[in-house]
């Protein structure tokens, strides 16, 4: 495989060096000021079955057709002053109302009667226009998205009828991209009537803007119902791959906030086999019931630790299991996502665990899957018949297919049974997909597929000793040793605490969110919070925040994680990436190790990533370099254990990120009264 090094000034790996202006103008703030009624008026314009009560009908009528005008003038308003005010910056408006150009190599031509307004087009948007991405790659540019969060009554996302939260209408949430180097602008408008909203783009590092990570009650406060704000997400110039975005308020992504995100770049090009084009699957486990409902079973008194069981699993925002109709416009009640692939070209394949809970094994029939990016580190090629893939992690690959001959065939994500607590017939795990070489194609028989093992009793991530970084290597202490600057022992834990509830812990601490402010606002304008908080290079424990401070730029630091629970828990570090110096599947890892035991750590190229699972009473030792002012929240990213309180803070360099600029309006947010769900329950029982 050829490896380009025509970009050696980009070995440097620190990418927080560009400077970056954080004031929005006036007219940015002027765009997010539509009025709350909209949603209704989209929601009755494209709904098929309107209202029964025929002494309403007349009303409704009317006041649908008014709230439709209102909409479409809002629209063609947006429309306007989204082009007029960034005139002054060449093609930086890029926005969720952009047409596709590229329609026509795709495999679903639908018409408009067969698309259901709510459901998003995931075989048109979840690909990439190469070309426009590769020829802006020596131009930096704002990219602005345009998210207007709604409620949505009666979503038949997979033959069963529930609400989900959504953005602009429309479910799963559309494709995310920019180029390194760029500034991505999420202009979010909270239209809900009762929730807040927060957005989080997982894996990405803002660089010098952290308080827009988006993680409620730790670096931000979350969006009022009926407000607005725009999150500026600067994209570092080696930053690149494949990431998504999600609600980071309490339960909220469950409910249907998330999409993907693109992160292009000259540098990852160089250093890939050239390819023509990209698709991305998102892929989740998927409840009937809404996640706070839900939430609110799980944390009750002497249930010990008993994840909500999934209904279903979806690719793409869609699969209705009981149905052999495959295409979106075949059958308006059986859907599963089908997509074309020309058989000429080379496609670049991305998958990312959108669930909350269950992680999957992805593969495609009589297809060899080559994998060759994992959370925007590039790694030598691995050659597999499959990926497992955890809650929040994501995986690129090159397929590959067999000496096969077929017009179409399944893909599977199959969702790891032995993770439930309790079995639910009628979660069908073995969740399918069409990917199809020619546009008209018979379904592929259920017999020409892959056989399976049933996945792994252990509930495991994919081995992660086989994903080995390209060209880079761990960073080592400056005298030589294994030993990094500063370790962490962190132990993981589920047991009973107050009211007989049963929390998560890292040590003896379980996280219990700030009501109504955020850590970093507390350590900004809380002199008290400030003092009890944070100790040069210390741990702290107040206000039930569990902190590990980090004041020192360029220390090595290495989390030893034991886990002695039962469950597997994905972790993930927010504004970093660390290296996975050991995942075992049994066994611990205790600092006497690195001299007793080094066997037990890889310290060449083990996988730079920002999730990761632990196994249950296995151990994982993580490493990274504190080079990214800010807090950062670092979680079991199952939604259930989070709310259960497995979750610490990494406060990074407060010396720098305390003199940084913040949005006025970052500020102004704490102080409404939102109350988390996980507080709701603690109260009550
Ligand atoms: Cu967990």
């Amino acid at each position: 495989m050829p490896r380009s090094q025509e970009h050696l000034e980009l070995q440097n790996l620190n990418p927080f060096t560009e400077e970056v202006d954080t004031n929005l103008t006036d007219e940015e703030e002027n765009e997010n000021s539509p009025s709350n009624n909209h949603s209704d008026g989209i929601l009755h314009l494209r709904k098929k079955s309107l209202s029964k009560k025929k002494l309403i009908v007349i009303a409704s009528a009317v006041s649908t057709v008014l709230l439709s005008l209102l909409f479409l003038l809002f629209l063609l308003k947006r429309n306007h002053s989204s082009t007029s005010n960034y005139d002054n910056v060449e093609n930086a408006s890029v926005s969720y109302i952009e047409e596709k150009e590229d329609n026509q190599i795709l495999g679903n031509d639908l018409s408009d009667e067969d698309l259901n307004s709510w459901r998003l087009d995931t075989a048109n948007n979840y690909t990439s226009d190469l070309e426009k991405w590769r020829n802006d790659f020596n131009t930096t540019k704002e990219r602005h998205y345009y998210f207007n969060i709604t409620s949505l009554e009666k979503i038949d996302a997979n033959g069963v009828i529930r609400n989900l939260t959504v953005i602009n209408n429309q479910y799963p949430g559309p494709l995310v991209e920019a180029n390194s180097g760029d500034t991505i602008y999420l202009h979010v408008i909270n239209q809900m009537e009762d929730e807040p909203v927060s957005f989080h783009l997982h894996g990405l590092f803002y660089p010098n803007n952290t308080f827009d990570d988006g993680a409620s009650s730790i670096n931000t406060c979350p969006i009022a119902p009926g407000n607005n704000y725009t999150y500026k997400v600067p994209i570092g110039e080696l930053e690149f791959g494949t990431y998504w975005y999600h609600s980071h308020w309490s339960t909220q992504y469950a409910d249907g906030v998330y999409g993907p995100v693109i992160i292009h770049s000259e540098y990852e090009d160089a250093n890939l086999t050239s390819y023509d084009a990209d698709r991305v699957y998102v892929v989740n486990d998927y409840y009937y019931e809404n996640a706070d409902t839900l939430l609110d079973d799980y944390l009750i008194p002497d249930n010990e630790n008993s994840e909500p069981t999934p209904d279903a699993g979806l690719i793409s925002g869609t699969y209705s299991q009981s149905s052999s109709y495959l295409t979106l416009h075949d059958n308006e009640t059986a859907y599963k996502t089908a997509i074309y692939f020309d058989p000429d070209l080379t496609y670049r394949v991305r998958v990312v665990n959108v669930g909350f809970f269950l992680p999957f094994e992805f593969s495609i029939d009589e297809h060899k899957l080559t994998l060759i990016e994992v959370e925007g580190t590039l790694i030598e090629p691995l050659e597999t018949d499959y990926v497992d893939v955890s809650v929040g992690e994501r995986y690129s690959f090159f397929m590959k297919r067999d000496d096969t001959d077929r017009d179409a065939y399944w893909v599977h994500a199959r969702f790891n049974q032995f993770c439930l607590a309790t079995d639910n017939p009628d979660f069908s795990t073995d969740v399918l997909a069409i990917v199809s070489y020619n546009k008209t194609y018979e379904v592929p028989d259920s017999s020409q597929t892959w056989q399976y093992d049933g996945g792994s009793p252990k509930c495991l991530d994919f081995t992660q000793s086989s994903l080995r970084t390209l060209n880079q290597q761990v960073p080592m202490n400056k005298n030589g040793s294994n030993r990094p600057d500063m370790y962490v022992e962190l132990d993981i834990t589920f047991f009973n605490g107050a009211h007989q509830m049963t929390y998560g812990y890292f040590n003896q601490y379980t996280w219990n969110p700030l009501k109504n402010t955020s850590t970093m606002h507390e350590l900004l304008f809380n002199s008290d919070f400030a003092d009890q908080s944070h100790d040069l290079n210390e741990q702290t424990f107040y206000d039930n925040q569990y902190v590990l401070n980090f004041d020192t730029r360029g220390m090595i630091v290495d989390l030893l994680i034991n886990n002695f629970d039962d469950g597997s828990h994905p972790l993930h570090l927010h504004g970093y990436k660390f290296w996975v110096l050991g995942n075992y599947k049994a066994g611990s890892f205790y600092p006497s190790f690195y001299e007793s035991h080094p066997d037990r750590i890889d310290l060449t190229n083990p996988i730079l990533r920002d999730t990761v699972s632990v196994a249950p009473f296995g151990f994982t030792v993580l490493r990274v370099v504190i080079d990214n002012p800010g807090v950062f929240p670092f979680h079991c990213h199952i939604g259930w254990h989070m709310e259960a309180g497995l979750l610490l803070q990494v406060n990074a360099l407060q010396n720098e990120w305390s003199k940084q600029n913040y949005q006025e309006k970052w500020s102004e947010m704490c102080g409404y009264d939102f109350s988390d769900p996980y507080l709701t329950a603690t109260e009550i029982y």
